[in-house]
This record gives structure tokens, sequence and C-alpha cells, in this order.
């Protein structure tokens, strides 16, 4: 069965435990499951993983990269937390692979700070998913099987 990563970035492991009213009460734990059990209905498992640390973020891009040329992997569902606004590393290891990169954020960065309103991922992104809490993640998935179907 192909693959589908699910990328999460800094501070996504204390979703569901401070902050509910920006981010909500799911826990990454359920969000994990919840990714596991959508993809599994559509014909996909998923490597759910999450760091806070940019050069594991881009060394997991670049093996992504080498999994889909292989076949192995749909594509990416990446949730670059607060570096989605910094990383230009990140937007070059995006940049340099072929896979396609879902950019999904739980909140609605455009209606926060201004300086959540720049991302250097979505110029590089198969697609972007913004503000629809975690069910963003279930869009994500959909969309990577729908296309990887073609
Ligand atoms: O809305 C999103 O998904 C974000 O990517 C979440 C990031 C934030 O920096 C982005 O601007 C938007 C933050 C990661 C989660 O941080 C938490 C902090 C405290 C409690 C729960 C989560």
């Amino acid at each position: 069965m192909p693959a589908i990563l699910v990328l999460n970035g800094p501070n996504l492991n204390l979703l569901g435990t401070r902050e509910p009213a920006t981010y909500g009460s799911t826990t990454l734990a359920d969000v994990e499951r919840l990714c596991v059990e959508h993809a599994r209905a559509l014909g996909y498992t998923v490597d759910f993983r999450q760091s806070n640390h940019e050069g594991v973020l881009v060394d997991a891009i670049h093996e992504a990269g080498r999994a889909f040329k292989e076949g192995t992997l749909a594509g990416v569902v990446f949730n670059a937390g607060a570096y989605t606004h910094t990383s230009i590393a990140l937007h070059d290891a995006v940049r340099a692979v072929e896979v396609p990169v879902i950019e999904v954020h739980i909140s609605n960065v455009h209606a926060r700070e201004s300086f959540r309103h720049h991302s250097w991922l979505s110029p590089v992104a198969a697609g972007i998913i913004v503000g629809l809490g975690v069910e963003g993640y279930r869009l994500a998935i959909d969309a990577l099987a729908r296309r990887a179907k073609g």
C-alpha cells in the first residue's frame, strides 16, 4: 500500500494541551489516529511525524522526494508550524523535490498576527488548506489521494 507522509513542525506536539481557543482540544495523537483511519479507507498508510527541529524537517522532505520517485509515497501533508513563516530552507527543500506537498494550518493564519500572513511554503506547495481546524489534515489526504489517481 502506498504511503502519505504527515509532517508536523515545532510546538505541534503541544496540540490539545494549551491554547484551545486557537487550536482546539484535539491532541496530536488524535490527529494521527484521524489521519491513519482516513488514509486507510482510501487505501494508504500514514507515516506520521513531528519535529521541533528545522533540519529534521528538511531531511524528511528529502526522504519523501526519494520515496515519491520510487513510487512508495503519494505525497506530503505538511504543517510546518512557525517555520512556515521563517524557513527559506524548507522552501528550498520542497522546491528541490518533486513530491506534492499540501500545506496545512489548523488556525486561519490570515486572521491572526501579520507575521503569520506570509508563508515560505505556499509558493512551492501543491495546495494550501488553512483555518479548518484538524479537518484540514483529512482534506489534505483526500487531495493527495485524488491527485495520485490522476
Ligand atoms: O495553525 C497552524 O496550524 C499553525 O501552523 C500552528 C503553529 C503556528 O506557529 C502557525 O502560525 C500556524 C503553532 C504550532 C502549535 O503551537 C501550539 C502552541 C501551544 C499550544 C498548542 C499548540
